[in-house]
């Protein structure tokens, strides 16, 4: 929805706040007994309690009583828009069913892409609308949303049409990335160059000249697509002034996180067979490496991606569900910051810190989102819990008393 620059002025008392921002340096960036004083859909000031006057304020004032804020949470990398299901596949594959029958079956990516291309945009976004919504829930209120399941221009064009749709009908921003080499279609079966021709010819751009799509990811994988055809895509990306980013290193290392750092991506995600070069690449770029425990737990995978190297070189960690309909099934951001902790071995303040701060600056947003500082955007959750651990500690449990976007707020409860 278009920033709301129509919300009244608002005054939050007697917050402790999880800032998030580096400029504070205690855990989780804590300022206890602080006040926030939001006008215009941005955060105006962060303000000590003690110099606060409420009576001479000109607006809606909100008494925390000692609860906690935090930034509004953003969620990185998802596939959220998508039709149909693939739980029958799974069943299947749970009762033994090979992979290579259940992809002869037309199972896989290809049934996913089959589902999406028969819906229109409209029925598209409404069959989006429930995931979406359940993110928001929890607290997400900046999105990312990739394509890649249209694989021709019209239904790449109406992946991304929906998922700005989407934007325009709820309090949350949108970020959407054009996926277009996500898989070869069945189309050009056997001919990924000549697929790899049409993205960067026809859907790439008329992507970036209708302004659907901010950044460009690629599948940078043995069943997705050579680093020689990452880089024909990503030349074409920065040829349309567009952002990079990329699934990398997922199933095997083809030193794609390189690839996507020489073109100063934005980030490298799921990252779990990164080397140190790789991490080392992430460093010099300025590119975060985005964890994906969601998928790593669906696939049982056991390859854990290097968090003690990336957290000794000092590269940012954002964490996200990669919300797709085969390998990450989980519409919750609260579950993958359990997943990052369990799985991965972060701590709650790096997981909290990934769906905050280092999530903002995955989407290009660093300077804006992700914190609790003046000059952000209004964008905060107001929580019932007595410490931030306890954000990535449970699931499912209705901590969230109310969200708040672009200054203005939704109550929960
Ligand atoms: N990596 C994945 O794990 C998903 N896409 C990707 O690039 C798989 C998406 C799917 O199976 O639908
Ligand atoms: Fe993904």
């Amino acid at each position: 929805m278009t920033p709301s620059s129509a919300s009244r002025p608002s005054l939050w008392l007697n917050a402790r706040l999880a800032s998030m921002d580096p400029a504070h340096p205690a855990p989780y960036g804590v300022l206890e007994n602080h006040a926030l004083l939001l006008r215009g859909g941005n955060i105006e000031a962060v303000l000590p309690q003690a110099g606060v006057d409420p009576a001479a304020f000109d607006g809606d004032v909100h008494d925390l009583q000692g609860r906690w804020i935090t930034p509004g949470f953003i969620d990185c990398h998802t596939h959220l828009v998508y039709g149909g299901s693939r739980a029958a596949e799974w069943e299947k594959r749970l009762n033994g069913v090979p992979y290579q029958q259940i992809a002869a079956e037309g199972g896989g990516i290809v049934s996913t892409v089959r589902a999406t291309r028969w819906l229109d945009e409209e029925e598209l976004a409404l069959e989006s609308l429930p995931r979406l919504k359940a993110l928001m829930a929890e607290g997400v209120t900046t999105v990312e949303i990739k394509s890649g399941y249209g694989l021709t221009q019209a239904d790449e064009i109406k992946q991304l049409s929906a998922a700005r749709r989407l934007q325009d009908s709820l309090p949350v921003e949108v970020a959407a990335t054009l996926l277009a080499a996500h898989a070869v279609p069945p189309e050009y079966a056997g001919d990924a160059d000549g697929y790899i021709a049409y993205v960067v010819d026809s859907i790439l751009p008329l992507a970036a000249r209708a302004g659907l799509a901010e950044a460009v990811d690629v599948f940078c994988e043995s069943v997705g697509f050579t680093p020689a055809q990452t880089r024909r895509v990503f030349e074409a990306a920065r040829a349309h002034g567009l952002k990079v980013k990329g699934h990398v290193e997922q199933l095997s290392n083809l030193h794609g996180a390189e690839l996507v750092a020489e073109f100063g991506g934005l980030s490298a995600d799921h990252i779990e067979y990164l080397d140190a070069a790789g991490v080392a690449a992430l460093k010099a770029a300025g590119t975060v490496a985005v964890l994906l425990p969601g998928a790593f737990y669906f696939l049982r995978e056991t390859q854990k991606p290097p968090v003690a190297l990336l957290r000794a070189a000092g590269v940012p960690m954002a964490v996200s569900t990669d919300l797709n309909p085969g390998t990450s099934p989980f519409a919750s951001i609260r579950l993958a910051m359990n997943q990052a902790c369990v799985l991965f071995g972060l701590s709650p303040e790096e997981a909290l810190a990934g769906v905050t701060r280092h999530a903002a600056r995955a989407l290009g947003r660093g300077a804006t989102h992700g914190r609790l500082a003046a000059g952000c955007v209004a964008d905060l959750l107001v929580w019932d819990i007595d410490h931030p651990a306890e954000l990535a500690y449970s699931v499912g449990v209705p901590q969230l008393k109310q969200r708040v976007f672009r200054g203005s707020a939704q109550n929960l409860e």
